[in-house]
């Protein structure tokens, strides 16, 4: 696998055959089933119980980087299901001990075997570039940030200027330290601007996890409405304190007579802003995660913040507290199982042709018929 990501990282064209690619990573083991892998586990993410504790993670990590490679590629269909195979197994209590332990499972079936050239993905790693401008770079031979830096004739945008001035400490993993410090700073933000703001951590710290690669809140007003504006009133505030090193702030578009909408996986529509925020070590408690010898005192770090309003807490809060993939199956569940649409906004009933309220995201997974999974069992 270290083979692989180098070679891709370095953007030297790798002919693979993926089956051996997984093959290679399970050559000791022996073809029998063990007698503990017997229990019936479900295809959809949200009738397991996921915890950040993964016992496969050497074939996770596998199926993890075909993913990439096959969504770089734009090739949906194994992309999809490595991800379904990697999350399966991210759910397992027990290490996958031998082959024929994997028999009964669900979505780890015979893949293609895919013969594909990879394409350099180290610069879509940075803040603001895309696949798309990845690959205009590579083709015109350019092959490390200097060379994209020195020419004279590229334009960066500013949102891809942040990404290469703060490109060690975006690439670098956010702590869960880190993580309270900055809801710390946002709740005193918000509280000073408005006596009855929400604020919830969301994303993978919610979940539990020890680390992330930007730190998700939900900000909003228990009175309705007054949301409005509430993102405006926390940038210029970040900025007067002078800890905003960048901000890309989107206003609402929620409309609810647009509802349900139709388009799976569309990002929602509710005000939000994408911040790099610069956070420093006497805030910290245990102080910044940062590389040995790094005596700046501070580092720089993504926070996004969503802003529905009340009424669409609980939606939103299930939809960015993820994981990516436990959504996306709670939505396949919704409707192929209920006839039902779900999304960051709405719970829609197809059968009554009615809206379903919820004001917890425990009413979301009662509505569902789903036994209630926790946060921390969502990392899918
Ligand atoms: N999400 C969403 N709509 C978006 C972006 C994200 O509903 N436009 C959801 C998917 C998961 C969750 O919000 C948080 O997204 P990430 O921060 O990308 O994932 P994470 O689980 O927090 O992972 P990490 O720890 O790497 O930040
Ligand atoms: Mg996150």
């Amino acid at each position: 696998i270290s083979w692989f990501t180098d070679s891709m990282r370095e953007g030297r064209p790798v002919a693979v055959e993926t089956r051996h690619l997984i093959q290679d990573t399970l050559p000791t083991l022996p073809e029998g089933p063990t007698p503990t892998a017997v229990a019936t586990v479900s295809q959809y993410a949200c009738q397991r119980r996921t915890t950040t504790e993964n016992n496969n993670k050497i074939f996770t990590d596998a199926f993890e980087v075909l993913v990439e490679i096959y969504e770089f590629n734009e090739i949906e269909g194994p992309c999809l299901a490595f991800r379904r195979a990697a999350s399966v197994l991210k759910s397992l209590p027990w290490a996958v001990q031998c082959l024929g332990d994997t028999h009964n499972l669900p979505c780890l079936g015979e893949h293609t075997k895919a013969i594909m050239e990879v394409r350099p993905t180290l610069f879509t790693s940075v803040f603001g570039v895309g696949p798309k401008t990845a690959e205009k770079w590579y083709r015109r031979g350019l092959r490390s940030f200097s060379e994209i830096l020195a020419d004279r004739s590229i334009r960066l945008n500013r949102m891809q200027q942040s990404g290469f001035q703060h490109y060690g400490d975006i690439s670098r993993a956010v702590s869960k330290a880190e993580a309270l410090a900055l809801r710390n700073i946002i709740d005193e933000a918000v509280h000073a601007i408005t006596p009855d703001a929400v604020l919830a951590l969301t994303g993978g710290f919610r979940r539990g996890k020890e680390f992330g690669h930007d730190v998700d809140f939900i900000v909003t007003t228990t009175e309705m409405g007054k949301e409005e504006g509430l993102l405006p009133r926390i940038i210029d505030k970040l900025t007067k304190e002078g800890i905003l090193l960048y901000c890309d702030y989107q206003a609402s578009t929620f409309d609810i007579s647009k509802l349900p909408s139709r388009r799976f996986e569309a990002m929602d529509h509710f005000a939000k802003c994408f911040l790099i925020l610069r956070l420093e070590d006497s805030q910290v408690g245990g102080g910044l995660h940062i590389a040995e010898g790094d005596i700046r005192g501070w580092r720089a770090v993504r926070v996004d913040l969503v802003s529905p309003p009340m009424d669409r807490y609980a939606f939103a809060l299930l939809g960015w507290s993820g994981s990516r993939q436990f959504e996306r199956d709670l939505r396949r569940f919704a409707r192929m199982e209920r006839h039902m649409l779900l999304d960051n906004h709405a719970l829609y009933d197809k059968t009554k042709k009615e809206f379903l309220a919820a004001t917890t995201e425990k009413d979301i997974f009662a509505h569902l018929g789903l036994e209630y999974i926790e946060p921390w069992q969502r990392n899918a």
